[in-house]
């Protein structure tokens, strides 16, 4: 049977990014080409059959971006982004979590199954500036591309804007089995989307860009490098893309709607490739893709772009034929049955600029707002509440978890949202139902991911909790995380600005 190749983007367009009052198009810097930078392998401090010690450090830099001085960034291990994590399934992990920046930041494990809060590295582990904090969890979860950032409330979009943020790949034995490109920077490549906005001297100024919708720049800058080039050396490529971006969503095609087959989302491999010529990711969805350059000739160059605007160059040189055929069929994705006489969970996401919310209450870190026992299946309706004419997509997100996507507004979910996912966008006026279960206790939070919205209030937490073995949870409050920042920075906390703050204060509510 011959598959079918999607051409559409599928969310709706009157909620696309480029209708929003604040959108900032993007536009080709006025730079050089330069070769696309691939984050290195971070070198694990020491390895065993069973287990693996790395030490991620979360430290200032700078880092030739544009021609002339170069840009104040942060990274994990480098100078701007992070070092690339493997994190083999099964194996320990055993991780220093180090802080070598002027301020308090946390180690967030975007899509890791591992216990919450404080592993999880959500606003309640906070790492205080020259301290470092040890986490150990066992990788319990398939194949996937996952992502580290910071996620200090309310301070998270800015901290991701300055560079926290990297690509964290788990193995497994089932996905090194599939025919996919797995050469890591020759023809298995991370590619984060991000967006910014240069300044004078090529600096970011978070603060003169803040915008309580997102903040966005008109700079398309991947794996920090801006008009970048690939050298491509194999038939084909495999693009492990995260969109990594505070607000902005991508719609990405090739030059001449060259096709490409989706093998994976956010969770991990899917049950079924799906071809596209055309995909748009929200932010914080990852998508693999495999791209085959069996129809290009060596010389020509192919596209990526996302609406007009070019984003990678991919210079296609002589490569070896390697014409494969991905099977119809690549994993088995278990689909629990609902845990009986469970009520159908509500979450409701309100409201735009400062006046987001999640169930008409903005987040508040001593609140928990949901308890869901561990190993329970239940099902939840995420409603996006804005208007359809003028409302806009919220990629919601659970930490602690990776669910399934039942429906949308009843009908089916869109083809690439057959496997695990830890981020959906729902459309204005739509209900996405989910299937979800959580394997670990903890606190968690979900939120939406546009991360000026999760700063600005637009965030709950659930208590994932298992009745034979209770806990009871130590967790952050704002003042002390604010009194923190403030002597940080050598100021009173009455002349602290951090960015959610507004949205607080325009609702009249305290943070
Ligand atoms: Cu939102």
């Amino acid at each position: 049977m011959t598959k079918p190749i999607y051409t559409d983007y599928f969310f709706d367009e009157p909620a696309y990014n480029t209708h929003d009052g604040g959108y900032v198009p993007l536009e080709v810097a006025d730079a050089p080409e330069m070769a696309l930078r691939i984050p290195p392998l971070l070198k694990p401090d020491k390895e065993t059959a069973t287990d693996t010690y790395y030490t991620v450090e979360a430290q200032a830099g700078e880092t030739q971006l544009l021609p002339g001085k170069k840009t104040k960034t942060w990274g994990y291990n480098t100078s701007l982004l992070s070092q690339t994590l493997v994190f083999a399934k099964g194996k320990t992990m055993h991780i220093d979590l180090k802080n070598s920046l002027p301020e308090l930041t946390t180690f967030h494990w975007h899509g890791l199954n591992v216990p919450g809060p404080y592993t999880d590295g959500g606003c309640h582990a906070p790492v205080y500036p020259g301290e470092t904090k040890h986490i150990d969890f066992t990788v319990d979860q398939p194949a996937a591309t996952l992502w580290l950032h910071a996620h200090p409330c309310p301070s998270t979009a800015e901290q991701v804007w300055h560079g926290l943020a990297g690509m964290v790949l788990v193995t497994d034995d089932q996905e090194a089995e599939l025919p996919f490109p797995r050469n890591y920077g020759v023809d298995d490549i991370p590619l984060v989307l991000q967006d910014r906005r240069f300044h004078e001297d090529n600096q970011w100024d978070y603060n003169q860009d803040y915008d309580p919708d997102g903040v966005q720049g008109p700079t398309a800058m991947i794996n920090g490098t801006i008009n970048p080039y690939f050298d491509v050396t194999t038939q084909r490529l495999r693009l492990r893309i995260l969109d990594g971006a505070n607000r902005r969503e991508w719609r990405l095609h090739f030059s001449n709607d060259l096709p490409f087959t989706q093998v994976a989302s956010d969770g991990g491999v899917m049950p079924e490739p799906v071809k596209f010529t055309h995909l748009m990711l929200t932010c914080a969805e990852r998508a693999e893709i495999i791209v085959d350059f069996g129809s290009v000739k060596p010389g020509e160059t192919v596209t990526l772009y996302s609406d007009d605007t070019p984003l990678v160059k991919f210079r296609i040189h002589d490569y070896q034929r390697e014409d494969v055929t991905l099977p119809d069929h690549l994993v088995d994705i278990p689909d629990p049955e609902v845990t009986p006489n469970m009520p159908v969970r509500k979450v409701v996401m309100d409201g735009m600029d400062e006046y987001v919310m999640i169930d008409g209450k903005k987040f508040n870190m001593q609140r928990i707002d949901a308890r869901q026992q561990v190993g329970n299946v239940e099902l939840w309706d995420v409603k996006n509440n804005n208007k359809t004419d003028s409302g806009m997509v919220h990629p919601f997100h659970m930490h602690g978890t990776q669910f399934l996507v039942v429906s949308r507004n009843g009908k089916a979910p869109y083809p690439n949202e057959r496997g695990y996912k830890d981020t959906v966008g729902v459309n204005p006026g739509e209900t996405v139902r989910i299937k979800v279960r959580f394997d670990k206790p903890g606190v968690f939070m979900y939120h939406c991911h546009i991360i000026e919205h999760e700063d600005g209030g637009m965030m709950a937490q659930i208590e994932a909790y298992d009745p034979a073995h209770p806990k009871t949870y130590k967790l952050m409050d704002m003042d002390t995380l604010m009194n923190a920042f403030a002597k940080e920075r050598g100021i009173d906390v009455k002349d602290l600005h951090l960015a959610g703050m507004s949205s607080y204060d325009k609702m009249g509510m305290k943070m």
